[in-house]
């Protein structure tokens, strides 16, 4: 439908988009899980097993995305830039759990997998803001009870944030477009699926390279996000899709 400039847009956003902002990606090369054991730190099993192992892990990202070198790049702004002048919605779905797409002006937001700036206590769920390393001892600012904080993020087998709200958005988008991300962890990588088959919405793909799913959109740009994005928002304002 070249040329239409209405219509609800959901923007699903994973590692990629954060990579020029300094953040590793999971699956790169040199990405996370190349040095890490998912299963050691992103699992309730492996929080149950050595619980002190994932606070590292979740300490040094902590620490690591509060640097002040550490900042919202060009296609967080792009996307900024494309709620407050779009016409209809724009919800932006993200799996990342840095807080870069607040600061690069989206407000429509959805962290599907947690926030790393927040940690919740498993003894009375109180979820709270928090930029400190935490460990074994650290004791609920809430109901003072130590050793039941965690990092509130969505760990492999754990349901992610918002589900609901997020099928509901799917099924009445008429633009999908997929940024930075891929396609191995569901339900995320099913979502170009569901907005197809539940809206008919046109899909993009915008990427380093092929994602998983690629084959499943209608259209594709590769590139790195700061050059691919604004290029496409800037398209998307002036002649729509
Ligand atoms: C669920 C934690 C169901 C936070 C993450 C067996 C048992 C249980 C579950 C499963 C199972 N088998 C399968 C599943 C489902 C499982 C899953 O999908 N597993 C995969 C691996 C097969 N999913 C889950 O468990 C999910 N929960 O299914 O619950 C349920 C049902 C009922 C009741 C209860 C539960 C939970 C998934 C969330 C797991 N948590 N992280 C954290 O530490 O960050 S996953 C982790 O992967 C991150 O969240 C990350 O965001 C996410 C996805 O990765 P990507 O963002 O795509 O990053 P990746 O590195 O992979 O790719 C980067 C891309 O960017 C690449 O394509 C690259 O080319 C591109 N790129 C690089 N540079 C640039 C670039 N693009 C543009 N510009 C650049 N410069």
């Amino acid at each position: 439908m070249a040329g239409r400039r209405a219509g609800n847009i959901v923007i699903l956003t994973g590692a990629g988009i954060s990579k020029e902002s300094g953040l590793d990606t999971f699956r790169d090369a040199d990405g996370l899980w190349s040095k890490v054991n998912l299963e050691d730190v992103a699992t309730p099993e492996g929080f149950i097993r050595n619980p002190q192992m994932v606070h590292d892990f979740y300490n040094h990202r902590r620490r690591e995305l509060q640097k002040d070198d550490i900042r919202a790049n060009a296609a967080h702004h792009a996307l900024g830039r494309l709620e407050a002048e779009w016409p209809d919605d724009v919800l932006v779905v993200t799996q990342n759990i840095d807080a870069l797409h607040e600061e690069g002006g989206s407000e429509n937001l959805i962290h599907m997998h947690g926030e790393m700036l927040k940690a919740r206590c498993d003894r009375c769920g109180n979820v709270r803001c928090w930029v400190d390393d935490i460990d074994i001892e650290t004791a609920c600012p809430e109901c003072a009870v130590a050793g039941g904080m965690r990092p509130h993020v969505v760990w492999f087998g754990e349901m992610p944030f918002e589900m609901e709200r997020i099928s509901q958005a799917l099924s009445q988008c008429s633009l999908f477009i997929s940024i930075g991300t891929s396609g191995n962890v569901y339900p995320a990588a099913g979502f170009v699926r569901e907005a197809i088959f539940s809206a008919k919405a046109h899909t993009v793909e915008l990427n380093m390279e092929p994602s998983e799913g690629a084959t499943l959109f209608a259209e594709t740009v590769y590139g790195p996000a700061t050059a691919v994005v604004p290029a496409y928002v800037d398209r998307l304002l002036a002649e729509g899709y």
